[in-house]
C-alpha cells in the first residue's frame, strides 16, 4: 500500500514533530509531500505521469519515488527514517531506509531532466545522499564535511542538477557510512536515455535491485553495524530467499537487469538456462566490441552491471548469487565438517546431559533444510524454500527468473510453479546398472607405502632445564 502522508496533517508517530520544528510552513508548502511505503512487495512499473515518456523499471521488493513536475523541474522528496522491513515472511528487521522502506525507492528520470531532491533526516543523527555515479556539480554529490554541511536530525537539505549521463545509479549516505549502508540506507537511480541510443537497446521488461548484507542474530532485530565480512544475511533489496519475488517475464521478452553491490564483498551473479550480455554500468553503456556472452557476472563492491537477454526458454530458472555460503540465510560459521563421521556413540554421551541435543552433518548439510529444528522467534532456517519438488535447499541471494509463453504482456505477477512438458524432467533409474568408468592411469602423486624403519631411531631432545635426555 501506498500512503501519502502530508507533514503537517496526520504524520506518524516518528516523523510530524522533528520537521515541523525545523522547517517552516512556506518552506512546507515548496515541498513536495513525501511518498510512503509500507510493504515490501515489488510494485509494478510507475508508468511516467509527466515529463519525456519511457519503459519503465520494475524494483524488486521495491518501488519507484513519485515525483511532482515544478516548472519543468523533477522534485522528488526523500525521508532518511527508521524503518521495519519484513526481510522474509516471519522475520523483520528494524533499520534504517528511505520512506518507509530499505532500500529506498528508485529513482526514474530521463537523461536531461533536471531533478530536485528534497531530502529530510528523520534518523537520531546527521546524514547526507551522495548521488553514486552521477555528472553534477561538486557542491551536489553529497560527501558530508568535504562538499556539503550534513545534514542534522529534523532538517531539509535541496540537492539539484541535470541528469546529463544515461544508466543505472545508486544513492547512499556519505556520512556515518559504515553505520548508515549496514543499517540498510540506499536506493537504485535510473536515467533513462532521452531518444533512442546506439548501445542502450529497448527492453520489454527491466528490473533493478541491489545487493546488500546484514548481520543479524538470530532473534534479534537490529543489524550489528561493526560487521566487517562476516555478515548473515546475504539479501537482495533487504530481502532474502524465499522473500525475494521472483522475476517473471514473457517468453521471448527481452530482459534488462540491473544490479547494484553495496556490500563488503563481491557477488558473482549468475543466471540458469540462458546466456546474458554486460551492456553497461555505472560507467555508462559497454561498447559493443567490448561485449561477451556471459551466464555469470561477477559484481564488485560499489558496482552497477547491467544485464540483458533474451527470455527465450520456458520454466522456471534460478538466479543467485555463486558463492554458496551467500545462498544461506542466518547459521553459526563455526561448525567442523562432519561428513563421514560416525558420531552415534558420542552423542548418546552427549544427549544424557543434554536431552535436546543434535547432530548434524555427518550425511551433509541437506538435513537441515527439512529438519523441523526449533527456532528462535524473528528468525528464518538457513536453508529453505518449498518448490515443486521439495525443499530447494536454499536462502539470502537466491531468487527464479520465470519465463512463461502465456505471461500477459505487463504483467509481472507470480505465474505460480513450471509445469514441465511430459519427458523433460530428470528421472529415477531403475533398471540394470552398467559398471562405471573409472579411470586406470596410475596415480602419480601417491604417498609410498610406510616401510619399517629397519634400525631404532635416535632422538634427542634438550629440555628447558638444560640436562639431556635420551629416550
Ligand atoms: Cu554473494
Amino acid at each position: 500500500m501506498t500512503n501519502r502522508r502530508h507533514f503537517l496533517g496526520g504524520a506518524g508517530a516518528i516523523t510530524g514533530a522533528l520537521a515541523a520544528a525545523s522547517v517552516s510552513k512556506v518552506a512546507l508548502a515548496a515541498l513536495p509531500e513525501p511518498v510512503l511505503q509500507t510493504t515490501p512487495d515489488t510494485k509494478p512499473p510507475l508508468v511516467p505521469p509527466s515529463g519525456r515518456p519511457y519503459n519503465p523499471v520494475v524494483t524488486l521488493n521495491g518501488w519507484t519515488l513519485p515525483w511532482r513536475m515544478n516548472n519543468g523541474v523533477k522534485e522528488f522528496h526523500l525521508v532518511a527514517e527508521p524503518v521495519v522491513r519484513e526481510m522474509a515472511p516471519g522475520f523483520k528487521a528494524h533499520l534504517w531506509g528511505y520512506n518507509g522502506q530499505s532500500p529506498g525507492p528508485t529513482i526514474e528520470v530521463v537523461e536531461g531532466d533536471r531533478v530536485r531532491i528534497f531530502v529530510t533526516n528523520r534518523l537520531p543523527e546527521h546524514t547526507s545522499v551522495h548521488w553514486h555515479g552521477q555528472r553534477l556539480p561538486n557542491g551536489m554529490d553529497g560527501v558530508g564535511g568535504l562538499t556539503q554541511k550534513t545534514i542534522q536530525p529534523g532538517k531539509t537539505f535541496v540537492y539539484e542538477f541535470v541528469a546529463r549521463r544515461p544508466g543505472t545509479f545508486m544513492y547512499h549516505p556519505h556520512a556515518d557510512e559504515m553505520t548508515q549502508m549496514a543499517m540498510g540506507m540506499m536506493g537504485s537511480w535510473v536515467t533513462h536515455p532521452k531518444d533512442r541510443h546506439a548501445l542502450i537497446d529497448e527492453v520489454d521488461r527491466d528490473f533493478v535491485f541491489l545487493l546488500n548484507a546484514y548481520d543479524i542474530d538470530p532473534g534479534a532485530y537490529t543489524p550489528k553495524i561493526m560487521t566487517m565480512l562476516d555478515f548473515n544475511l546475504w539479501s537482495w533489496n533487504s530481502r532474502i530467499f524465499p522473500g525475494i519475488d521472483s522475476l517473471n517475464v514473457r517468453l521471448g521478452d527481452k530482459v534488462r537487469i540491473r544490479v547494484g553491490n553495496l556490500t563488503m564483498t563481491n557477488h558473482p551473479i549468475h543466471l540458469h538456462g540462458h546466456e546474458f550480455v554486460v551492456t553497461g554500468t555505472d560507467g555508462g553503456p559497454v561498447p559493443k566490441a567490448a561485449r561477451w556472452p556471459e551466464v555469470t557476472t561477477d559484481v564488485a563492491v560499489g558496482q552497477m552491471r547491467q544485464l540483458d537477454f533474451v527470455a527465450d526458454e520456458e520454466g522456471d530458472w534460478a538466479f543467485h548469487c555463486h558463492k554458496s555460503h551467500h545462498t544461506m540465510n542466518a547459521m553459526g560459521h563455526n561448525v567442523p565438517t562432519m561428513i563421514g563421521v560416525d558420531h552415534r556413540k558420542v552423542v548418546r554421551d552427549i544427549a544424557a546431559l543434554i536431552p535436546d541435543y543434535m547432530v548434524m552433518g555427518e550425511r551433509g548439510m541437506a538435513d537441515m533444510a527439512e529438519m523441523e529444528m526449533p527456532l528462535p522467534d524473528n528468525t528464518v532456517p538457513m536453508m529453505t524454500g518449498e518448490g515443486p519438488f521439495g525443499s530447494v535447499e536454499m536462502g539470502g541471494m537466491f531468487s527464479m527468473l520465470k519465463v512463461r509463453r502465456d505471461q500477459p504482456r505487463g504483467d509481472y505477477s507470480n505465474p505460480g510453479w513450471f509445469k514441465h512438458p511430459a519427458g523433460t524432467v530428470a528421472y529415477e533409474f531403475t533398471g540394470q546398472l552398467p559398471g562405471p568408468q573409472r579411470s586406470s592411469a596410475p596415480g602419480q602423486g601417491a604417498m609410498p607405502p610406510l616401510a619399517a624403519p629397519t634400525k631404532p631411531v635416535e632422538v634427542r631432545i634438550r629440555k628447558p632445564s638444560g640436562h639431556e635426555g635420551r629416550h
